[in-house]
């Protein structure tokens, strides 16, 4: 039926982010994939070679240094990602926004992934929220000091960071969402987070636990057996719902290489 879908409508939402990696990029496109929604993927799906413009010149250009806002009237973006969505901003322009939590927050309802009341909102907010500070943690062990220096040029810092990050945030993190499982009894076993139905914020929990399985297979281990509502029904669960492996499996998918991600054998458990 999502595939269905998409093929029917024109993208009315365009997802501006670097092409290649799943990054930042992947939480938002989550949700799109979850409701069987279209969007356009503006880097992804317009390659340089290709024929039609440059798609991540079109990203660049909306977080450029240069930049001054569009011919729309969107003030510029700091860093990509970025949402378009035509017809939704001022005087029925295109709406361009930024910060990767405020475009879960605005697809949230309209996706119909924001939970069932105004609570619930909120809820699944500070979930989400809390999901993205670990995946900004994450990419700080590879990055401890400087963002534009490279891994090699930090690797000791790096190693001081990842220990910290694996032996005191990461059970920080993991026994709280355990808690957050636990304490939802709308949800059988440990399947959401908020209420009975899926939401953004277990999207972006299940890319964050996914992406760390891929950083620190050996950590992330060890770290499971203390967590099972978390590891053994809730990452799981997600896995095996239908649209999430057709999507793992598809093309739109990429794969984890040098972005938030990244696996260094020496930053995992020994
Ligand atoms: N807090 C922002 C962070 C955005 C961000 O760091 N984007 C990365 C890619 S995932 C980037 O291109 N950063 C460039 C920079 O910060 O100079 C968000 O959540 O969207």
């Amino acid at each position: 039926m999502a595939e269905a879908k998409r093929q029917r409508t024109e993208p009315q939402y365009e997802l501006l982010y670097h092409p290649t990696i799943p990054g930042r990029g992947e939480f938002i496109r989550l949700m799109f994939e979850a409701a069987g929604v279209s969007y356009a993927d503006v880097a992804n799906d317009n390659p340089p070679d290709d024929n039609g413009p440059n798609g991540y010149g079109l990203v660049q250009a909306i977080s450029s240094p240069e930049s001054t806002g569009d011919e729309d009237g969107n003030p510029p973006a700091f860093a990509p990602p970025a949402l378009r969505v035509h017809g939704a901003g001022k005087n029925g322009k295109a709406l361009v926004i930024h910060q990767t939590p405020n475009i879960l927050l605005y697809l949230g309802g309209p996706l119909k992934l924001a939970g069932s009341d105004e609570p619930e909102k909120y809820y699944v907010n500070q979930l989400a929220l809390t999901a993205l500070d670990l995946n900004n943690e994450a990419h700080d062990t590879h990055h401890p000091v400087a963002v534009m220096k490279y891994y090699e040029e930090q690797k000791d810092e790096a190693l001081k960071k990842a220990t910290d990050f694996r032996e005191n945030r990461l059970p920080k993190f993991f026994s709280y969402f355990e808690r957050v499982l636990k304490h939802n009894k709308s949800s059988g076993n440990g399947k959401h987070l908020v209420g009975a139905s899926l939401t953004y914020a277990d999207l972006a929990l299940w890319q964050v636990i996914d992406g760390l399985k891929f950083a620190f297979p050996n950590e992330m281990k060890h770290r499971s057996t203390e967590s099972p509502l978390l590891f053994d029904h809730f990452y799981p669960s997600l896995k095996d719902e239908p649209w999430l492996k057709k999507y793992l499996d598809s093309k739109r998918r990429k794969p984890y290489s040098m972005g938030v991600f990244r696996h260094y054998p020496e930053l995992d458990r020994q």
